[in-house]
């Protein structure tokens, strides 16, 4: 019921004034049914309307809204592409309840209060309401809160919820949506640097999912009071969410991610080794950190130029004096195989004569306060405009700034930082509340469009980048975000630190952003901030080989987030110690290790490459905690450090210092050790050895596992083989596999191979066949099946009807089998001998 806090008040000639006065709204009976093809509309006795919307029988979109509210449905979230048939429903006007129904989920609302409850097909309460929708505006300030109240019922856990920096669980605490620049954030900080406002729960075995659309601040309170109660709320404008149906987790994963879109499939070298600094500079020390990679035999793909590559942090300048001829490095870099990455921040330095503040200004498309000036901060300059990324005109202004960076110097990608967006100084670290945004011909204040900024600014990014280089596939990587923002770019954590704890928080986050739509997602290896030891540096890169971005990144000796560091304090400090973070900067030793970790990870790459195409077509997390395994099983839900890394690797990084051994566990299924191909029975614990060489991580019984050839780069040569491993097992098993050319839009014209191994086994040998679709031939002229674990000792073999002689092998002390085949086989089979 509306509760003025002032209410009937005489106005006389002596009444009381007040600084503001607050109006408090819930909603009452429920006087007005109306439904048209997908929407049903309630409206209650004090104005507040419900529209719920059948999206897909699996989605429900509940919208509220009252006196005043501006009707827009305009969501920078959904992806636009997302057009699925809604599918059909029912409506029942109950006494006391509306209920509606579709194939897959009830929905109903009470009549008294409009309470929302959810039930499955089965009749099962998924959801309910406790308070329900709530509602406060104030005279001076409009709408200061929207929200919903629901029951957090004893032992429902809760994923999701983007980069929040604490273990899987969310319950118990509240988190806060306002993207921060968080330098050296610490495990517990929050907010960070992007908002993605959905979680999923678990109870009682099923799980659902909730996305709040609206771009406020917003504050999700998982029973922080423990009072059984789950509060999202909003700052400001409308209450608009999407209940998503499980009952698996997965699946809701995937339909959130498909809802909110996932981006196009990423040049493979995109997903190889990356090298960064802040920064690489002048072009001598680009060029010899290039060339070590190589001399050492280390992969890899790409190098980054930070800041430091610019005029007096102009963006789109080059330091001459650092970077006499950047085309020719970019270049020269290439034929060595580097891809070059650069950074480019939102900020603009205010000068006048610099070519991009000006014709910015002829443009009009800086950020502006509400009476009419410009928007102007300290950032690395000290007088430092931005444009405002939710104008189209202006992203593609700023998507066409990219032409000569392209073009001309053929960089391969760009890398956005400081769009959370950061303002120096100030201790709100960014824009006053009241700046003006266009929103996309929604024209709005800061508080609406903060969370999107950055958003906008990699959408506006990948457009240019596309825009003047349509044949390549583009790579652009974003610090802040908001859900959806997958569709345009990939994503570190930020600036973290060289410690293990951060390590665990890396591991913790990037679970999180998978399963929070984001697969693509990485952390800095080795920590931004201080230096790791060879040992931490050395256990980081091993996860990172399970991270889609595999990044090191470091400060160096920029200290303390200064901005322009002291030539002179730079030098001492060189003098004192070395900052540097290459995969060789830790001794031999080290560099032995790192040499192997990143090789496996050139190796897994059709795996990982197979399961981001999975990703892209289906929103399937590429990283998942084992919850969502398998979550009838109760062990899953408390195993913090395992993780699934695709369909068939479950991955248990060592996350501790001087570990020699682990305890991990295994759900349902048998499980071979990578390293030394013991098969492990699954829903137990093993103990295994942890020696710092490797990382521990495990293949699903039944795999057919690809091996790429090992390269420097990801397109060194063409490939002369693929290797497959097939590791045994009892049950029969799939394991797709996508190839194409790994760059370019070819695939989209069928151009692209997609295969699926099907393995099966008796006790008189077993079969393998491949099914494949597409036009794409690979390169490679012969694959090396591997078969591990073998029950039987193999007697003649066939394939394709021609019979081909088993070859033994020793692998890790153990006997295994290979078979040399045709890159088209299309059937195998093994017999006991
Ligand atoms: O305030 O460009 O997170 O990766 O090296 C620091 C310099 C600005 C923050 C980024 C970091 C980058 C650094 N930037």
């Amino acid at each position: 019921m509306a509760n003025k806090q002032i209410e009937d008040l005489q106005v006389a000639e002596d009444a009381p004034r007040y600084p503001d006065v607050a109006t408090r709204l819930r909603p009452g009976t429920i006087v007005s049914v109306q439904q048209d093809e997908h929407t049903v509309t309630l409206t209650s006795d004090n104005n507040i309307e419900l529209n719920i919307t059948i999206v897909t029988p699996d989605i429900l979109q509940l919208t509220y809204t009252t006196e005043g509210d501006t009707r827009s449905d305009f969501s920078y979230a959904l992806d636009p592409r997302f057009d699925p048939p809604p599918g059909e429903y029912t409506l029942e006007n109950q006494p006391d309840h509306i209920e509606i129904s579709t194939s897959a989920v009830t929905c109903r609302v009470s009549k008294e209060q409009m309470l929302v409850r959810f039930y499955n097909a089965e009749e099962h309460l998924l959801c309910a309401d406790n308070r329900g929708y709530y509602k406060r505006e104030t005279l001076m300030k409009g709408t200061t809160e929207v929200s919903i109240s629901q029951e957090a019922p004893a032992g429902a856990r809760y994923f999701g919820l983007g980069d929040k920096a604490i273990k899987q669980n969310l319950r118990g605490r509240s988190y806060e949506n306002w993207n921060t620049d968080a330098y050296g954030f610490e495990r517990g900080d929050d907010p960070l640097y992007r908002s993605v406002p959905f979680y999923m729960a678990l109870h009682d075995g099923r799980a659902y999912g909730i996305f709040l659309d609206n771009t406020y601040r917003s504050i999700f309170d998982f029973d922080s009071r423990k009072d059984r109660t789950l509060t999202f709320a909003s700052e400001g404008g409308k209450m608009n969410y999407y209940f998503i149906n499980g009952p698996e987790l997965r699946s809701v994963a995937e339909r959130y991610a498909r809802l909110t879109g996932t981006p196009e499939l990423p040049p493979l070298w995109g997903l190889g080794y990356h090298q960064c600094r802040w920064s690489y500079y002048p072009e001598k020390k680009v060029r010899e950190i290039a060339r070590t990679f190589r001399d050492l035999e280390i992969p890899c793909d790409a190098i980054y130029l930070d800041i430091d590559y610019m005029d007096e942090y102009k963006v789109f300048t080059w330091n001459r004096n650092y970077f006499p001829n950047p085309k020719q490095l970019i270049a020269d870099l290439g034929e060595e195989g580097f891809q070059t990455i650069v950074m480019v921040d939102p900020g603009i330095r205010a000068e006048k004569g610099y070519e991009v503040y000006e014709d910015g200004r002829t443009n009009d498309v800086f950020c502006r306060r509400p009476d009419g000036e410009l928007m102007i901060g300290p950032v690395w300059p000290p007088k430092t405009v931005f444009p405002d990324f939710t104008h189209p005109k202006v992203r593609e202004w700023w998507g066409d700034l990219y032409d000569d960076f392209i073009k001309k110097l053929n960089i391969s990608g760009i890398w956005n930082d400081m769009n959370e967006p950061a303002v120096f100084e100030v201790r709100r670290k960014t824009f006053p509340d009241d700046i003006r945004h266009h929103f996309d011909g929604h024209p709005c204040s800061h508080r609406k469009a903060h969370n999107i900024y950055g958003m906008q600014m990699a959408r506006a990014s990948l457009q240019g980048i596309k825009k003047h280089a349509p044949a390549k596939r583009p790579f652009l990587l974003t610090r802040a975000n908001f859900a959806g923002g997958q569709r345009y770019a990939a994503l570190w954590t930020g600036d973290n630190i060289a410690s293990w704890d951060h390590l665990r928080l890396g591991h913790e986050q990037c679970l999180r952003l998978s399963v929070s739509g984001y697969s693509f997602c990485g952390t800095d290896i080795g920590g931004f901030v201080d230096r790791p030891s060879s040992e931490l540096y050395t256990r980081w890169l091993q996860l990172g080989i399970f991270h889609p971005l595999f990044r090191t990144h470091s400060m160096g000796y920029h200290l303390e987030g200064a901005a322009a560091v002291n030539e002179e304090e730079v030098e001492e400090k060189k003098t004192k110690e070395t900052l540097d973070q290459e995969p060789w900067s830790f001794g031999e030793k080290t560099t032995t290790i790192a040499r192997e970790i990143i090789g496996l990870r050139y190796r897994l790459l059709s795996y990982l490459y197979t399961a981001f195409r999975q990703y892209v077509k289906n929103g399937t997390p590429i990283l998942r905690p084992l919850a969502f395994h398998d979550q009838s099983d109760p062990h899953t839900l408390d195993a913090a450090d395992e993780f699934m890394f695709g369909d068939q690797i479950l991955v248990s990084p060592v996350l501790e210092k001087n570990r020699k051994t682990k305890r991990i566990y295994l759900p349902e299924g048998d499980w071979y050790h990578f390293w030394d191909d013991t098969r492990l029975a699954g829903r137990q614990k093993h103990d295994i050895n942890t020696p710092l060489s490797n990382i521990p991580f495990f293949i699903k019984a039944g795999t057919v596992l690809p091996m790429r050839e090992l390269m420097q780069y990801t397109g060194e040569k063409d490939p002369e083989k693929l290797g497959l491993l097939v590791y045994h097992g009892d049950q029969p098993a799939e394991s797709p596999l996508y190839e194409d050319t790994g760059q370019g839009y070819g695939y989209k014209k069928g151009e692209y191979r997609h295969t699926i191994f099907r393995f099966e086994s008796n006790s008189q040998g077993i079969r393998l066949s491949a099914g494949s679709e597409g036009a794409y031939n690979p390169l490679y002229n012969h694959i090396e099946v591997t078969f591990i674990g073998l029950p039987f000792k193999p007697g003649h073999c066939k394939a394709d009807g021609k019979e081909v002689a088993p070859r033994a092998v020793k692998r890790h002390g153990k006997s295994a089998y290979t078979v040399i085949l045709d890159p088209g086989f299309e059937k195998l089979q093994l017999f006991a001998e």
